[in-house]
Parts: structure tokens; sequence; C-alpha cells
């Protein structure tokens, strides 16, 4: 199956009512900061900085007439492009590297400008051209909305009502094992998917047996662990058990450890659980993108001292071209996390992302009791909880207070914008 990552464009409803928007914000709006080109020259030269999940300027200006060079720099950790249509783009650009787009002298009006790297787009990464419409250094109607107030609280609502939305596709099951002679062997295969993010929000993405998370492996400290990747993807791969004890051959860095596993090819992981606790594993190729786009699973090794409780949810939080996501899914197709009154809830957190994301759960202090599967000596209560890339935390909450309580990150732009919640966005229903 083929990825298409250069040319994929979401071809979702959701996608193209973004679009929509973003073209009427393109012909109402001038929020945002504006780069502007001399009007008395004939040729405008803009520098534009792409990164995640920006474009910069977010709006340019330039006057009728002139011909308009983009001088593109990619300043972020992914490939990025840019383009205008599918003639007027740049190549992908690798983090760091640097492109040019010629768009000639345009016609009086407004363009949108995207990434096309699958999902990119919808996270942020458009400019606005505007030709020869404004007045040079206007910006005095700048409002950064494009709704009216009316139109967010419907849309606002709209969204809330449909929590929690059906979608195709789960992650996150636990996995039985395959018992070879007391060995516990799992069968993983890594392949490109079409991915429903949220209700009519299909993008490409990247999985271990077709989930986003990849099967959950819980094991207990002792255990003989086999697992068998395959991978039927169009690059190569390799998967890193992360935070596990392992011999060093069975570290999963192609050209450290072991061979690259190139497509078609399979590799065999082996090894004696040594540690327990909330660990993971993911890809370690092309890792900035195969990770994001799903390669990745909870690998949970349960010890002898657990902490008490009633109720457990592994909450693997991503963000990259499947969006800001909770266990593969955005609002309104997150799942809620329910308990009785009294009950006590683990919660795992795990960041396979690229972004921080302070994890903020209304009416109850979390208690942090662990930190990348090692208790903590001192475990402390808090109401927001940061996991970092590559970070495991732990949390017990008390369910004492009765009802529907919000759970979101709480850097907003992960969780909310005009049009209402979405991403990172979930509730613990205390009831
Ligand atoms: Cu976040």
């Amino acid at each position: 199956m083929k990825f298409g990552m250069a040319v994929a464009i979401a071809a979702s409803l959701a996608a193209f009512v973004i679009a929509t928007v973003a073209v009427i914000v393109a012909a109402t709006a001038t929020g945002g900061a504006v780069g502007e080109a001399a009007a008395t020259t004939k040729a405008a030269t803009v520098d534009v900085e792409l990164g995640e999940f920006y474009v910069k300027p977010a709006e340019i200006k330039v006057a009728k007439g002139e011909a308009v060079t983009l001088q593109i720099k990619n300043t972020g950790t992914v490939q990025h492009d840019l383009a205008l249509d599918s003639e007027k783009k740049t190549p992908l650009l690798n983090a760091g590297a640097s492109g040019t787009l010629s768009l000639g002298a345009l016609a009086e009006g407004s363009y949108q400008l995207k990434c096309t790297v699958a999902g990119h787009a919808e996270l942020g990464m458009t400019t606005t051209l505007t030709v020869g419409a404004a007045a040079s250094g206007d910006h005095s109607t700048a409002t950064g909305g494009t709704m009216t107030a009316a139109q967010m609280d419907a849309s606002y609502m709209a969204r809330l009502k449909e929590y929690p939305a059906k979608t195709r596709g789960s992650g996150n099951a636990v996995m039985e094992p395959v018992l070879d002679n007391g060995v516990k062997v799992y069968n993983l295969t890594a392949d490109e998917i079409e991915w429903e993010v949220e209700p009519g929000v299909v993008r490409k993405g990247m999985a271990y047996n077709g989930q986003i998370p990849g099967p959950q492996i819980r094991v207990r400290v002792g255990d003989r662990v086999r697992v068998n990747l395959k991978n039927d993807l169009e690059e190569s791969t390799a998967m890193h058990f992360h935070g596990q004890f392992v011999p060093n051959a069975m570290d999963g860095v192609a050209g450290i450890t072991q061979p690259l596993i190139e497509p078609g090819q399979s590799f065999t992981y082996e090894f004696t659980i040594r540690n327990s606790g909330s660990h993971m594993y993911h890809s370690h190729m092309n890792g900035a993108l195969q990770i994001p786009a799903g390669l990745l699973g909870a690998f949970i090794v349960e010890g002898n001292n657990e902490p008490q409780s009633d109720v457990e949810q592994v909450m693997i939080l991503n963000d990259g071209p499947l969006g800001y996501t909770i266990n593969g899914k955005g609002f309104p197709a997150t799942a809620p996390i329910v308990a009785k009154p009294g009950q006590k809830v683990r919660i795992r957190y795990m960041n396979e992302g690229l972004q921080i994301h302070p994890m903020h759960l209304h009416g109850m202090p979390q208690l942090v009791v662990a930190k990348d599967g090692w208790p903590l000596p001192q475990p402390y209560q808090a109401d927001t909880v940061l996991i970092a890339p590559g970070e495991r935390v732990d949390v017990i909450v008390d369910a004492t207070e009765l009802g529907v309580w919000a759970f979101h990150c709480h850097i907003l732009s992960h969780a909310e914008n005009e049009q209402g919640m979405f991403g990172m966005v979930t509730a613990m229903i205390v009831q």
C-alpha cells in the first residue's frame, strides 16, 4: 500500500469544511502576522517559514502585477512542503532545508497555500496570499475570528452532542500471546492504513496489525517474550521496546544493533522481562513520521507491588499526521473513562508525539505514582500532569466527585478552536 505522503489530500468532509472556512477567512480576515512586499517594485520576494504546524507569515500581501517569489525554509522537525496547487509547489523539504516557489504575477484576489503532507494543513499549515486587494499597511480590521458568535455556539454544541462518537477501527486492544514452550509470542505486522480519526476524518496512517495504537502487550516480570515483526510498509522499519531492559542486540536500532527490516522482511525480538511498569513499543526508523503516523503501542509489565486500582486506562497521546489524538482518536471520537463513586482509577499516560501535553482533569486531583515505569518515592497530587515525548506517567484518581468531568490537554490549541472542542479532549464520568 502506498503511503503517498507527498500528495495525499484529505478527502474527508471535515477537511473540506476546514478548507472552505479557510477560503472564507482569506477573503475576509487579516489576522495573524503579515508579510508585506514593497509595492513599488515589480517583483515581490517574501520569506516564509514552515514548522509544526504553522506557516509564517499567516498572511502575505503583494501588489497586483508583482512577480511573487517565496523563499521557504523548513525550520521544523519533519518534512513539509508548500503548494498553491498541484503544479505550483515546492518539493518535500527535509527539516532544515530551504526551497523557492515562484508564482509569477497572479490575478487580483486571495489564494490559499498549504502543506500537502497528510493532516498538516488541517493542523494549521496554511497561509493566505492576497494580491492587490488591501491597501498597503491596512491591518486595522484584524479580528482573528472567522465565525459569528452564533455560528461558534452552534458548532461547539453540535460537536459536543456527537461525543462519544463512533468511528471505524479502534486500537490498544489487549493481545493474547501464542505460547511456544513457555515463550509468549506476539506476531505483529506493520503496514500503511487509512484511519478514521474522528467521524468522517480519514487520514493516512501506519499501524501494527491494523490498530492505532497497536495491540496492547501485557506481560509479567520473568516472562520470556518473543515479538515477530513483519514489515509490509513501503519503507524500512525496526522496533524498539522503550523502557525495557533488553540485550543490546534486541534494542531495535537499525544499523546499530540489528539490520534494517526492509519492505517484505521480518525480524524476531526475544528477551526476558526484567523490569515492571508502563512502557511502550514503537518504530525506531524514520521516527518523526512512523511513530506519529501510528507505529506505537503500550507494553505493560505487571510487577509485584502494583498500586491498588479498580479501573485502568492507558492514554497514549500523539500528535502529527493523525492530528492531536488520545489512543488514536480525536474528540468527539475519544473514549470516556467511566468509574463508580469510590473507585480508584489508574491512568497510564504515554506520549508518543513530538510535542508536550499537560493533561488536565477537572473535578479531582491526580496522584502521580510513577514516572517511566518507576514508582515515585514520594507520590504527589496534581491537577495538570505534563507528559513530554517518550515519557510515561502513572496516576491514580480517587473517583469521589459525581458527574461528567472534562479531561483535556491544557495546551488549548490541542483541544479547542472556534469550531469547538477537538483533538485531545475526553471526559471522566463518575456515576
Ligand atoms: Cu497537547
